[in-house]
C-alpha cells in the first residue's frame, strides 16, 4: 500500500482529478501554497496499492505540464532600508512534483 502525494499547478488539478477518478482512484484535493513563490498550488493524495503507482505517475505524467514563471523579489539596495531594486529571474515550476511514500496501515472507520 502508498500514498501518493502530488503537489501540481492548479490549472491542473481538476482534469487531472477527472482522469484519476475515471481510472478508479480516489483523490482528496488540499488547497496548498508553495514556500518560494508563495503562491497557490494543489496537493492531491492518493492512496493506491502498490503495483498501481506507475498508472497513477503516468496519468501525472500526462495532464501536469511545466511552465515557466517569473520571479520579482525585492533586494535592499546600498545601506538603507527603504530603497529596494527588482532583479525579475525566471523558474520552472512542475509538472508535478511527487512523492510515494509506504502506507502502515489503510483503514476506513
Ligand atoms: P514553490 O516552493 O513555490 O516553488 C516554485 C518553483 O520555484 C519550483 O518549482 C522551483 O523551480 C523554484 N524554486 C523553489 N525553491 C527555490 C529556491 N530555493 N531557489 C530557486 N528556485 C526555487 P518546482 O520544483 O516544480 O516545485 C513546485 C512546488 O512543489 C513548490 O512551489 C512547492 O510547493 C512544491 N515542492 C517542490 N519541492 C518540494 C519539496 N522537496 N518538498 C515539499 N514541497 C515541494
Amino acid at each position: 500500500m502508498k500514498l501518493i502525494i502530488a503537489v501540481v499547478n492548479d490549472k491542473d488539478a481538476i482534469p487531472l482529478m477527472e482522469d484519476l477518478v475515471e481510472s478508479n482512484f480516489q483523490v482528496t484535493k488540499l488547497a496548498s501554497t508553495g514556500g518560494f513563490l508563495r503562491e497557490g498550488n494543489t496537493t492531491l493524495l492518493i492512496g493506491l496499492e502498490d503495483e498501481a503507482v506507475e498508472q497513477v505517475r503516468e496519468i501525472l505524467r500526462k495532464n501536469c505540464k511545466s511552465r515557466r514563471k517569473t520571479v520579482t523579489p525585492v533586494a535592499p539596495v546600498g545601506n538603507t532600508m527603504d530603497v529596494s531594486m527588482s532583479y525579475p529571474t525566471e523558474v520552472m515550476v512542475g509538472g508535478a512534483t511527487v512523492f510515494v511514500v509506504k502506507v502502515e496501515k489503510w483503514e476506513k472507520i
